[in-house]
């Protein structure tokens, strides 16, 4: 099937109580059992929920995938995925990454004795070197936030299998519509749901997604131990979400095209960071692993004063965290989403404070081109 057939379709069919053509929101903490053991399958809605379930068979379907597992948050859906790991264990990491998740590592998961190598994924030798006898996992964004730096999926999957490690792609910018980490080799795919497959801004939610027995064990059992999964409220709302999908990422990736271009163009920029960009250091990578480029756009102006004074000039862009909503928002990582990673570290990496986060919207492109031309001058 063709993705929006699957993104409208998949895992679903009329209620068979009912007949009702959208599944119901199963809000029901418990279920009845006949007698000891004897029940359909659902005991706790903790352990499952029927809505929950629907979705999760929806978003395997997308992500080509045998099994999907709907979270609390991505950084919940992160958390669960590392907590299948044992003490002593490590995890090599892309070093530009969110900074919630960052910190994930660095201030909790560490405490737990997992260490972490952070390494420039878009370098795959970097990936090969940095494997130790204890590594056990290899976890990469990309495209990255806030930079969107480029990884090659097949290539660092390819020493994975050879070294028997699991490899998990973070696929937030670019969703199931533009790019399939798990056709291209990964074991796990990870969403921070509360972006594009949410859509709206009004559902914080994580999904993993994945074709293993052994993994769908662990991480079903860590689920259940550790209790962070999905409302079935907040799964319906992603359920409603997600058929749109397609129409929404086409969008996204129209207006964000029009507009890199506009502020390559601009002598007010410094730079710009945008995949679909000729000039970007990975552009051929990404046109052969992703189907678009995505709505996420990163850029430089010259001074911290430029920098303030555009943020609050403009108008339609609100100055707010997160992204892949369909209003357009703006925001400073050096303050808000990465500044949990040291601001040495932050520099090192290109994070300066001079850089902006435009997640691009579906508004119309005209008044989008017009509001940050206005806020420049
Ligand atoms: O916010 P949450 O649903 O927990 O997702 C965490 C997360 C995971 N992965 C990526 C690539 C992300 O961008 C995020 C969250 N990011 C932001 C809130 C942000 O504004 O960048």
């Amino acid at each position: 099937m063709g993705f929006s057939t699957d993104a409208i379709h998949a895992g679903q069919h009329p209620d068979p109580s009912t007949n009702a053509i959208i599944p119901p929101i199963h809000l029901t903490t418990t279920f009845y059992q006949e007698e000891i053991g004897k029940h359909k399958g659902y005991v706790y809605t903790r352990s499952a929920n029927p809505t929950r379930d629907i979705l999760q068979k929806n978003i395997a379907a997308l992500e080509k995938g045998s099994y999907a597992l709907a979270f609390s948050s991505g950084v919940s859906a992160i958390h669960a995925l590392t907590s299948t790991l044992k003490a002593g264990d490590h995890i090599i990491v892309s070093e530009d990454i969110y900074g919630g998740t960052f910190r994930l590592f660095e201030q909790v998961m560490k405490n737990f004795e997992l260490s972490f190598t952070f390494v420039d994924s878009t370098k795959v030798e970097n990936v090969e070197a940095a494997v130790r006898s204890e590594t056990k996992l290899v976890f990469i964004e990309t495209p990255t936030n806030p930079l969107l730096l480029i990884s090659d999926i097949k290539a660092i999957a390819e020493i994975c299998k050879e070294k028997n490690l699991i490899l998990a792609v973070d696929n937030t910018f670019m969703t199931p519509y533009f790019q399939n980490p798990l056709e291209l080799g990964a074991d796990v795919v990870i969403h921070s749901a509360t972006k594009y497959l949410g859509g709206h801004s009004d559902l914080l939610g994580g999904v993993l997604v994945f074709n293993s027995d052994e993994l769908l064990n662990k991480l079903s059992f860590v689920q259940k131990s550790i209790g962070s999964v999905l409302s079935p409220f907040d799964s319906w709302l992603l359920l409603r979400s997600v058929k749109t999908l397609a129409v929404r990422m086409d969008r996204h990736n129209y207006n964000a095209s029009k507009i890199a271009d506009f502020l390559l163009n601009n002598n007010s920029i410094k730079k710009v960071y945008y995949p679909g960009l000729s000039s970007h250091p990975q552009y051929e990578l990404a046109k052969k692993q992703m189907r678009g480029f995505g709505g996420i756009i990163s850029f430089e102006l010259h001074d911290f004063k430029q920098v303030k004074k555009f943020l609050t000039n403009l108008k339609i862009f609100t100055l707010a965290e997160s992204l892949g909503g369909v209003e357009s928002l703006v925001c400073h990582p050096a303050t808000m989403t990465h500044a949990s990673i040291p601001k040495e570290r932050r520099e090192k990496l290109g994070i300066s404070d001079n850089l902006v986060r435009l997640s691009v919207g579906i508004e119309d492109l005209e008044d989008l081109i017009l509001d940050i031309e206005q806020a420049l001058k």
